[in-house]
């Protein structure tokens, strides 16, 4: 079943240059973009788009990390999308993420974790409406 999923590269992977590694491993795998937009959040669309985090420990570290420099975010289409994706970026945990994983192979942190993937389908919808409007989605 195609399915459709929203991935961030957070600002920790932005600047250290691997926008283009991540994406191709996506690619490579077999998903298709349908959207792609580089932005940088306000602390306004970031609570709206954490809102399911309020109030926990992390809250404001976790603002003040995605807002502190753009993001590229992707609508990616595949086979089962939202649960491969999730496989592909391993664990929140950086430390614990096992190598292969991208968040293995790249980030050693639980905040600064390079990317982000929708964790179900109904999220997967709410988060691609946060960022994206319709007419910047490929139908097709
Ligand atoms: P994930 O779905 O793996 O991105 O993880 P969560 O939804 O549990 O957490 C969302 C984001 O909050 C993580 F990507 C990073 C941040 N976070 C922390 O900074 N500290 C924590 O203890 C847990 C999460």
């Amino acid at each position: 079943m195609s399915e459709r999923t929203f991935v961030m590269i957070k600002p920790d992977a932005v600047s250290r240059g691997l926008v283009g590694e991540i994406i191709s491993r996506f690619e490579r795998k077999g998903f298709k973009i349908k959207a792609l937009k580089m932005f940088k959040f306000t602390r306004e669309m970031a609570e709206e788009f954490y809102a399911e985090h309020k109030g926990k420990h992390f809250f404001n570290k976790l603002i003040d990390f995605i807002t502190s420099g753009p993001v590229v975010a992707l609508v990616l289409e595949g086979p089962n999308a939202v649960e491969t994706v999730r496989i592909m970026i391993g664990p929140t945990d950086g430390r614990r993420a096992p190598p292969g994983t991208i968040r293995g192979d790249y980030a050693l942190d639980i905040t600064a974790n390079v990317i982000h993937a929708s964790d179900s389908p109904e999220k997967a919808v709410r988060e691609i409406k946060i960022v994206f409007k319709d007419s910047e989605i490929i139908e097709e």
